[in-house]
């Protein structure tokens, strides 16, 4: 287990090396291609803000600090657990185990993962409804916490009182900003969607659409109650913290009996049957509203480190995809193929790197033909360039000589995945090849709109 996290960490690190290195590599690149070119894939790959952020952060990143608010049982230690992948949270459904407000620390061994200020419903404590300096007084320890983001959580199955929690929330972002000169970024959270009915469709790839819409009806519901009482929250998503555990001998437990089970089995829960729902989305909303880039880096490496690297494999996909969309509205005066090509050879090699392999430009480049069907011809860059356009039609089917923005983002958002299938997961190349050929189908459909 530990040797595995080594091997994990060193695998981040050679992903950095592997970046600082771009310049270099595009250096190396055939004389075809033109210094301005190689100037401009510079500067886009090494000026990316997100990207640089990305890479900075592996060596500063720190663990966020949530601020859980919700009623006793809506799931607070639940989601904490399915945002990291693994039991770092007590969760019970049989006692409270979460006395008034109180500090986690989530660890994955010796990591720690986030810090959580965990409260009650602010509701169901009266002393705090009827003392107004009782309220000051949390409120205040709750900026001594200095939270980077709060989550408001609901249930989508019972319909709680939520103006009180709304009204407490408003006058906590009220003080927090004062003192912090920022926004205290809200995120509402409505959890246990897997129980709308009909709840015997737990498995999120089963929901049928009448469960889906019903889910979406509370959210939009819950949304007006809170814009009427006028507080300002960064988003609201309904999902699932769903999820059954098993020690590492493959031997079911029951929540309630998790506390029973000797230490060590508690550190290596496994996970048993997955139900969570829009975790990923939700994560995506949360990075988005933490501010501090150490923090949103802390917020991606607070899962085990397994996911990391998937996590990770997924936001360079994004940014690469960003950067071919902006490099197809800009166009460079030669063919945009290479530019492309060089771009997604380097998020393959970027990707690949995740995996423990090393992949230079050159293979990374023959995996991407590859995809387009022109398998182990040994194409050099240059004759890439020459051949741009016949190129051109194999990967993004019917670009002219100059790749919209849209199909330059969605192709490199599919090779992305494609080396996310191949390099990470494992997958077939002849799978990973069938999954391309969906991709672009989807692309010539959606292709009226790029
Ligand atoms: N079906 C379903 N059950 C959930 C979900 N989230 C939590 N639960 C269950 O609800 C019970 C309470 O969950 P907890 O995570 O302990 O709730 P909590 O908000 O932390 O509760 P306190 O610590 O007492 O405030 C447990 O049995 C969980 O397994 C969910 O999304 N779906
Ligand atoms: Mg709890």
């Amino acid at each position: 287990m530990k040797e595995d996290t080594e091997k994990i960490e060193q695998r981040i690190e050679n992903m950095k090396k592997i970046y600082m290195k771009a310049g270099d590599l595009i250096d190396r690149l055939p004389e075809a291609i033109p210094e301005n070119v190689r100037t401009a894939l510079k500067e886009k790959i090494l000026g990316d803000k997100d990207l640089k952020e990305l890479m900075d952060g592996i060596d500063a990143h720190r663990p966020p600090r949530i601020f859980l608010i919700g009623r006793t049982g809506v799931g607070k230690s639940s989601l904490i657990n399915a945002l990291c992948g693994a039991y770092v949270a007590r969760v019970s459904d049989t006692h409270s185990c979460t006395e008034g407000v109180q500090e986690h620390v989530c660890k994955d061994g010796d990591r720690v993962l986030m810090r959580i200020l965990d409260t009650r419903g602010i509701a169901e404590s009266e002393s705090i409804n009827q003392n107004e300096t009782a309220e000051e007084m949390l409120i205040d320890q709750i900026n001594h916490f200095s939270p980077d983001v709060a989550i408001l959580m609901l249930s989508c199955t019972h319909r709680d009182d939520v103006d009180s929690d709304v009204l407490f929330l408003k006058n906590l972002a009220g003080a927090y900003s004062k003192i912090n000169d920022a926004r205290l970024p809200i995120v509402v959270v409505v959890n246990r969607c897997d129980e709308m009915a009909p709840a015997r469709f737990s498995n999120p790839a089963e929901y049928p659409q009448n469960k889906i819409n019903k889910i979406n009806e509370v959210v939009q519901r819950y949304k007006k109650i809170i814009v009427k009482n006028g507080l300002k929250i960064d988003d609201i998503i309904g999902v699932s913290s769903l999820i059954d555990w098993k020690t590492p001998d493959g031997m079911s437990v029951d929540v309630d009996n998790i506390d029973n089970l000797p230490e060590k089995d508690i550190e290596n829960l496994e996970i048993e049957f997955d139900g969570r729902y829009h975790i990923e989305a939700l994560l995506d909303i949360l990075e988005e509203a933490i501010q501090n880039y150490e923090a949103q880096m802390g917020l991606r490496m607070a899962a085990r480190l397994k996911d990391v690297v998937d996590r990770f494999a997924k936001h360079l996909n994004k940014i690469f995809s960003g950067m071919a969309a902006t490099v197809a509205l800009s166009p460079i005066p030669v063919a945009d193929i290479y530019v492309l090509l060089i771009l997604q050879a380097i998020l393959v090699s970027l990707i690949a790197s995740l995996s423990g392999r090393d992949v230079s430009m050159d293979s990374a480049k023959e995996f991407i033909l590859s995809l387009g069907g022109v398998v182990g011809a040994g194409f050099t860059f240059r004759l890439v360039a020459q051949q741009s356009s016949k190129f051109l039609n194999l990967i993004w089917p019917g670009a002219g000589s100059a790749v919209s923005s849209g199909i330059a983002a969605f192709g490199t958002n599919a090779i992305g995945d494609a080396a996310i299938a191949y390099y990470l997961d494992g997958e077939d190349l002849e799978d990973v090849k069938n999954k391309f050929e969906e991709a672009k189908a989807q692309m010539r459909k959606q292709k009226k709109s790029f």
